[in-house]
């Protein structure tokens, strides 16, 4: 009898129509074969295969270089599900239309079947997902980013348990393609991109989007988090997640090579991106990695922003629309040397760097995890890691201080739902507008925000030791224009006043807006940085304040009657909060 997977797959085969189907069992050999189809199809290079030994470089069509937001959809029965955050389809609609763009569409392809694991393969918090797809490249980089193949199937027996994901790469045109939700089924469809998070269904489709609903439903979370430890001197190791919006530097951070590694404080990295997290019985969160790689923004990485990357780059990586230089190496812009005559940019022409970037904005690297010199020795441990505190930031010119910790969950709730950050190449779309995103959620919540900030508020209460919540901003800039913090490595300083206030020590002084370090609570011996720098990165300014509660109020008002009440009261607290420092 057939299993619940091969019914579904015949189903997707009678759909699609390729002319072969082939079960992928994520071996070094089919990784092997699925490069040579990729060079074979004429858009990937192997690279020098004595410094980058198997790597290759694969160029995507021109117009289709990041997630398409606009062409993603939630499709829940009813629109309010899907919330005012969401585009949103009738799921019919959604299968009558995107079903007649995947009918046919892998004639003359092979349709490969991709069973992986989000997660550590034997850990209860882990989930199997299977997608179909005709895109070796896919295929390729489902093997860095997951547990695929064999394990996954051995995983899944003949259980019904599985999130199906129907992909096919269609005609690539951006006027046909699709990346539809469907949360009640629990099923993902796309069509008409190769391009990571669009395309690669286990990350963003069903770790966030699709898990998200089932988080809700089942009582975990899924975050678009990083999970870092930060290791104090004796050895003792504190676990964070944090949220920033795409390309606000999660990956350097949960990477970074600490600046106060010689007082015995070091980052050890667990996840750079998805954080799956369940009451454990010791009474904390626990997180995994659902992931197990990294697809990383190749540009600004570079020695000096993500040393351990850059180590782990050198062999079994799949690059993504980066620069080639003659020596078939890869290059991209802020990797830390000049660019080499005879660069060859992402779209495969000479460059000529009066015409744009040599490397994509939003090149990316596909890396094995465990290739990172920083991987924490507990990335794969089946109970995950005990989350002590939530970081929330995002790239903001002003008004965010370096710092603060909210006061309690509720209102670190309301700092995560008000969040917002100035946009950044990883979605098409304006570059460097302040956006409301809150939890760095917005592209990728599969339901209505307002319930998922309700489920946040439900499991404060339900977590017997939860994380503090605190917010962060490596992005303020002085009147000069310039950035007032250094960031990357010199950011453990920030870690290390976190890791003091989840211990009850940290210098800090009450400010309306939250906890922001005393004068004297950062750890900054080794560092420069002037007198009046530091007050203006920890400075509250009532008159920014007062813009971004205004835009915070508009900006909740969306969500109308479903908005949670207590996430309006700590609106209100905050504004009265101000009023009497104002008034005092
Ligand atoms: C990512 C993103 O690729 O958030 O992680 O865009
Ligand atoms: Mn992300």
């Amino acid at each position: 009898m057939a299993t619940p997977l091969e019914t579904w797959v015949d189903q997707a085969a009678k759909l699609t129509k390729p002319d072969r189907v082939v079960y992928c069992d994520g071996s070094e050999a089919e990784y092997q074969r699925m490069i040579a189809e990729m060079l074979r199809q004429g858009d990937s290079f192997t690279l020098n295969e004595k410094t980058f030994p198997n790597c290759h470089l694969h160029r995507s069509s021109p117009n289709d270089v990041a997630r398409t937001e606009h062409l993603t959809f939630i499709c829940s029965p009813e629109k309010d599900e899907a919330g005012p955050t969401n585009n949103w389809m009738d799921p019919n609609a959604a299968k009558h239309k995107v079903g007649a763009l995947l009918d046919g569409a892998m004639r003359g392809r092979t349709m490969y079947v991709v069973p992986y694991v989000m997660g550590p393969v034997s850990s209860p918090i882990s989930k199997v997902g299977v997608e179909v797809t005709d895109s070796p490249y896919v295929v390729a980089s489902m093997r860095i980013m997951s547990r695929m193949g064999k394990v996954a199937m051995d995983r899944l027996g003949a259980s019904n348990e599985f999130v199906p994901g129907l992909h096919s790469l269609g005609d690539l045109d951006p006027t046909r393609r699709y990346i539809v939700h469907f949360p009640q089924e629990k099923l993902i469809w796309s069509v008409g991109s190769g391009y990571g998070g669009n395309a690669l269904l286990g990350k963003k489709c069903f770790a966030l989007r699709i898990a998200s609903v089932m988080a809700r439903e089942q009582g975990w979370m899924a975050e678009h988090m990083l999970i870092l430890g930060l290791e104090s001197p004796g050895g003792k190791v504190t676990y964070m997640g944090a949220a920033f919006p795409s390309a606000c530097g999660k990956t350097n951070l949960a990477m970074m090579v600490s600046a106060l590694e010689n007082q015995g404080y070091r980052v050890w990295t667990v996840g750079d991106d998805i954080a799956w997290m369940k009451i454990s019985e010791d009474g904390y969160l626990h997180a995994i990695n659902p992931e197990a790689g990294f697809f990383g923004v190749a540009p600004g990485t570079g020695m000096k922003t993500n040393q351990n990357v850059m180590g782990a780059l050198h062999k079994n990586t799949l690059f993504t629309n980066v620069a080639m230089t003659p020596e078939r190496e890869p290059w991209w812009e802020g990797i830390g040397s000049d660019a080499p005559a005879g660069l060859t940019n992402w779209k495969g022409e000479a460059w000529d760097p009066s015409k744009g970037t040599a490397a994509h904005p939003n090149a990316r690297y596909t890396v094995p995890a465990r290739q990172s010199p920083s991987i924490s020795p507990k990335w794969e441990a089946p109970e995950g890691v005990p989350i002590s505190a939530f970081i929330f930031g995002g790239r903001r010119a002003r008004v965010a201080p370096l710092v603060y910790e909210s006061f309690d969950w509720q209102h670190g709730a309301f700092v995560g739902a008000s969040m917002a950050s100035e946009t950044t190449a990883a979605a098409t779309g304006d570059l460097g507008i302040t956006r409301r995103d809150p939890m760095a959620m917005l592209p990728f919540c599969g339901y209505n925000m307002a319930d998922y900030f309700g489920h946040w508020l439900e499991m404060g209460k339900k977590i017997p030791k939860p994380p503090k919540i605190f917010h962060v901003n490596w992005f303020r800039r002085g009147a000069d224009g310039k950035f007032l913090w250094p960031g990357y490595g010199e950011n453990v300083r920030v870690l290390k006043w976190i890791l003091e206030r989840v211990e009850g020590r940290g210098a800090a002084q009450e400010t309306p807006i939250g906890y922001v370090p005393a004068k004297n609570g950062l750890t900054l011996d080794g560092m420069k940085i002037a007198n009046e720098a530091l007050s203006e990165l920890l400075r509250v300014n009532p008159e920014d304040w007062d813009a971004e509660m205004e835009e915070s109020r508009q900006f909740l008002a969306k969500f109308g009657a479903r908005l949670p009440r207590k996430i309006g009261e700590e609106h209100e607290k905050l504004a009265r909060r101000f009023q009497r420092v104002v008034t005092a």
